[in-house]
């Protein structure tokens, strides 16, 4: 136990015992995606969502160096609060633990922690992807190569709009990465239910998702999934709506010559700014449904491993 290079908090060590669902959950989007205090109150209602559905939340990030799989609420609040944490993908990770430092996990380090943690299930907001002018900037996030090389089920609204979302899905074809629209035939834009693009691979029923998940370990196919998962009607800001505030958010990035890590972080915020708080409200939407239908796999999958 003690050469483990993390620690589970209770819940998550019991739940591991028992051979029962956890659902793993990202930092990045609470010390980077949104802010205080509303980041802390989605992390708080996103964990009632999984255990509501059976699961037990499991919220990753590096404090003082220690990787925790689960912050008990006391660290979960402080982390919300923190405001130098570092944004930790897969490079990030082992220079941040052994510096001792604290830092939020993006989907790729989530999926490397969850993974070393036996955890097969991470819901969270939208992955990283291709960057609208990538051809320039070479920006791609190194979620979509975690794809491709961890075992893990990610279940997000899609990519972010934010993002060039053609490009983004002829990576993960050539990754060899599913991406699998939940419910319906096309892929969801983040904040808007419907792109114009059709999703790859479409499955309806979370068990049909966990046995594909068993079913690429089996094969010895290395590497995730990506279920791409609708938000609500209700919630959801139509594309139309969007299209020009992201338009006028990425002009914003490039008259201020944001570049790397800060890219997505200041859309994010940008686009929170512009719609004057509504892309958050739809934010949170979206992050509880995918726990929600993170949970319902999780337990599918805990049903068929039994
Ligand atoms: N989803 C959200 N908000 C976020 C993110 C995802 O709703 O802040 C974070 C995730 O941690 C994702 C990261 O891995 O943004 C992508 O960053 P980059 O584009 O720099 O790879
Ligand atoms: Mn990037």
């Amino acid at each position: 136990m003690t050469d483990l290079p993390f620690i589970r908090s209770a819940a998550v060590q019991t739940a591991h015992e028992k051979g029962a669902p956890v659902v793993a959950l990202e930092s990045t989007i609470i010390t980077h995606g949104m802010p205080y205090p509303q980041n802390l109150e989605m992390a708080r209602k996103v964990e009632a969502k999984v255990r509501a559905g059976g699961a037990t939340p499991a919220t990753i990030a590096v404090l003082d160096g220690i990787l925790h799989i689960g912050l008990e609420d006391a660290q979960l609040e402080a982390l919300a609060q923190t405001r130098g944490a570092a944004k930790l993908s897969r490079a990030d990770l082992a220079v941040c633990m052994a510096s001792g430092k604290t830092g939020a996990t993006t989907v790729a380090a989530t999926m490397i922690a969850a993974n070393l943690a036996g955890i097969s299930v991470f819901a969270t907001g939208g992955i990283g992807g291709v960057h609208r002018g990538a051809e320039e900037s070479f920006d791609i996030s190194a979620d979509l190569q975690e794809l491709a090389q961890t075992a893990v089920t990610v279940v997000a609204a899609g990519a972010k709009a934010i993002l060039d979302v053609p490009k983004t899905l002829e990576v993960l074809e050539t990754l060899g990465v599913p991406v699998i629209a939940f419910g319906q035939d096309q892929m969801p834009a983040f904040w808007s239910a419907q792109s114009a693009l059709k999703a790859p691979l479409r499955l309806d029923h979370p068990k049909d998702i966990a046995r594909a998940h068993q079913m690429r370990g089996a094969l010895g196919l290395p590497g995730g999934q990506l279920i791409a998962n609708p938000i609500p009607s209700d919630a959801e800001i139509p594309r139309a709506e969007m299209d020009p505030v992201i338009e006028r958010a990425l002009g914003d990035a490039l008259a201020h010559g944001i570049t790397g890590k800060s890219v997505t972080p200041y859309l994010l915020q940008r686009v929170f700014e512009l719609t004057e708080g509504r892309s958050l409200t739809a934010n949170i939407a979206l992050v509880l449904n995918n726990a929600a239908l993170g949970a319902q796999i999780a337990c599918e999958l805990a049903d068929i491993s039994d």
